[in-house]
C-alpha cells in the first residue's frame, strides 16, 4: 500500500483525518517518500508524469477546499522523494489551507497527472473537516470522537497475500496498453478495513462518509429500514435535515448523515448497497460488494442530548441574473473501433491545450455543460477525478 502519515510506522489507509478550525490556517509539508518502482500497473501512453531520474510522482489536492492556486494540488505539480524532480507547475513545498470557507468535509488525494488512477489506489487519500464552532454547536448535532466519526468507503480486490490487486490489461491494449477507465473492486472497504463491525450505542450518530472509489456508485441502505438523516453535502450543509432510506453517492462525493440507533426494532443493522456497477446499467452487486459495514446496537436505552434541529444552515443562492458570462462545455468521451474509450477532451481540446477559458475570481458565470456519452461511464469518469484534472484545474490554471 501507500499511506499517508506523519512517519513510516504510523502512516494509515485512509490517511490522517485533518480537522481544521474556520480561521486557522492549515499548513501541510508533503513529503514523498515513496519507493522506485510503483506497486500497480500505470500506462504510459496516458501522457502520466514520468521523471527522468525515476520514482514515483505525487501531488496533493484537497478537494473542495477553496485556497490558493498554488496549494491546490495541480496535477503538473508533483514532486518525486527529496523535491528531487518537479512538475512544470510545482511551486512550494508546503501548502496553505486558509479555511475560511463554510464548515464541511473535503478529502485530500494525490493528483499526480496520469497517476491519480493507481496512486489513489494504492491508498493515497484521507479525510479533512473545517469546523466552524460558533456556526456549527447551535446545530446540536452529535459531537465527539465517538459519535461524529467519517467513513471513507471504497472497493478493492486482493491477492492471496493481502495486497492490491489490479488487472494489467487495458480496454484497448494495442492503443493504451494498461489504462482501464474504471477499476471496480470486489470487496468495500470501510476506514481501511473490509466489511467492519461497529457497536453503537442506543441514540443518534453522525457519519461522514466519502465515496473513495474510483467508479463504483453506492446506494447505501441499511437491512433493518432505519432512515438516513441527511444534513451536508460535500463541503456544505444543507438548508434543512432530509429523511431518506437510500443514499446515491458517486465517486469523489460526501454525504453527511445522521443516524438514530434508538430507533432500531433489530440488535443488528447492516449498512448496505445496492448500486449496480458501472452505474447505473452495469452488473448487479454481489454477496461481497452489497455489504459494507455492520452495526451492533447496544440493548441498553440513553440519554442523548444531541438532535434533529429543524433548520441547518441556509446559503445565499448563486445568481444568474448577475452572471457575467455564459460558457459552453462540452465534455466529449471518444471510443476506439471496439467501442472502448480511448480519450476524453473538453471542447474538442485535450488537458494539456493552452488554456481557454479565465473566468475572475468573484464573479458569477453560468456554464451551460454537455456530456456526450457512449457507454455511462464517462458520468463516472467525470465525476471522479478527472472533472479536477481536465475541468477545474484547466479554469484555475489562468
Ligand atoms: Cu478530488
Amino acid at each position: 500500500m501507500f499511506a499517508y502519515g506523519t512517519s513510516k510506522r504510523s502512516a494509515t489507509v485512509p490517511g490522517p483525518t485533518i480537522e481544521a478550525v474556520y480561521g486557522v490556517d492549515t499548513y501541510v509539508t508533503w513529503r514523498n517518500h515513496l519507493p522506485l518502482h510503483h506497486i500497480l500497473p500505470w500506462d504510459p501512453t496516458i501522457s502520466p508524469a514520468i521523471p527522468k531520474h525515476g520514482g514515483i510522482p505525487t501531488v496533493v489536492h484537497l478537494h473542495g477546499g477553496i485556497h490558493e492556486p498554488t496549494s491546490d494540488g495541480n496535477a503538473d505539480s508533483w514532486f518525486t522523494a527529496g523535491f528531487k524532480e518537479t512538475g512544470s507547475k510545482w511551486t512550494k513545498k508546503t501548502t496553505h489551507y486558509v479555511n475560511k470557507q463554510q464548515p464541511g468535509n473535503m478529502w485530500y488525494h494525490d493528483h499526480a497527472a496520469g497517476l491519480t488512477r493507481v496512486n489513489l489506489l494504492a491508498g493515497l487519500l484521507g479525510s479533512y473537516i473545517l469546523r466552524h464552532s460558533s456556526v456549527e454547536s447551535p446545530l446540536r448535532l452529535p459531537t465527539g470522537r465517538e459519535f461524529d466519526r467519517p467513513l471513507v468507503i471504497f472497493d478493492r480486490s486482493f491477492r492471496k497475500d493481502g495486497s492490491i490487486y489490479m488487472n494489467a490489461t487495458g480496454n484497448n491494449p494495442t492503443i493504451h496498453p494498461q489504462w482501464q477507465p474504471e477499476y471496480f473492486g470486489d470487496a468495500i472497504i470501510v476506514n481501511g478495513k473490509a466489511w467492519p463491525r461497529l457497536t453503537v450505542r442506543r441514540r443518534k450518530y453522525r457519519f461522514r462518509i466519502t465515496n473513495a472509489s474510483n467508479a463504483r456508485f453506492f446506494r447505501f441502505f441499511f437491512s433493518n429500514g432505519l432512515d438516513f438523516i441527511v444534513v451536508g453535502s460535500d463541503s456544505a450543509y444543507l438548508a434543512k435535515p432530509v429523511s431518506t432510506k437510500s443514499v446515491l453517492l458517486a465517486p469523489s462525493e460526501i454525504v453527511d448523515v445522521l443516524v438514530d440507533f434508538s430507533k432500531s426494532t433489530s440488535k443488528t443493522a447492516i449498512l448496505a448497497n445496492n448500486a449496480p456497477y458501472p452505474y447505473p446499467s452495469g452488473d448487479p452487486v454481489t454477496e461481497e460488494n452489497s455489504k459494507v459495514m455492520k452495526f451492533i446496537i447496544n440493548y441498553k436505552s440513553e440519554v442523548d442530548t444531541s438532535i434533529i434541529p429543524k433548520k441547518l444552515i441556509e446559503y445565499p443562492p448563486a445568481h444568474v441574473s448577475t452572471s457575467t458570462r455564459t460558457r459552453y462545455i462540452a465534455m466529449f468521451e471518444y471510443v476506439s473501433s471496439i467501442d472502448e474509450p480511448t480519450h476524453l477532451y473538453i471542447n474538442g481540446l485535450p488537458y494539456n491545450a493552452p488554456v481557454t477559458e479565465t473566468p475572475k475570481i468573484g464573479t458569477s458565470e453560468v456554464f451551460i455543460t454537455k456530456i456526450s456519452l457512449f457507454t455511462n461511464r464517462i458520468v463516472q469518469i467525470f465525476n471522479a477525478y478527472n472533472n479536477e484534472g481536465v475541468g477545474s484545474d484547466k479554469l484555475n490554471r489562468g
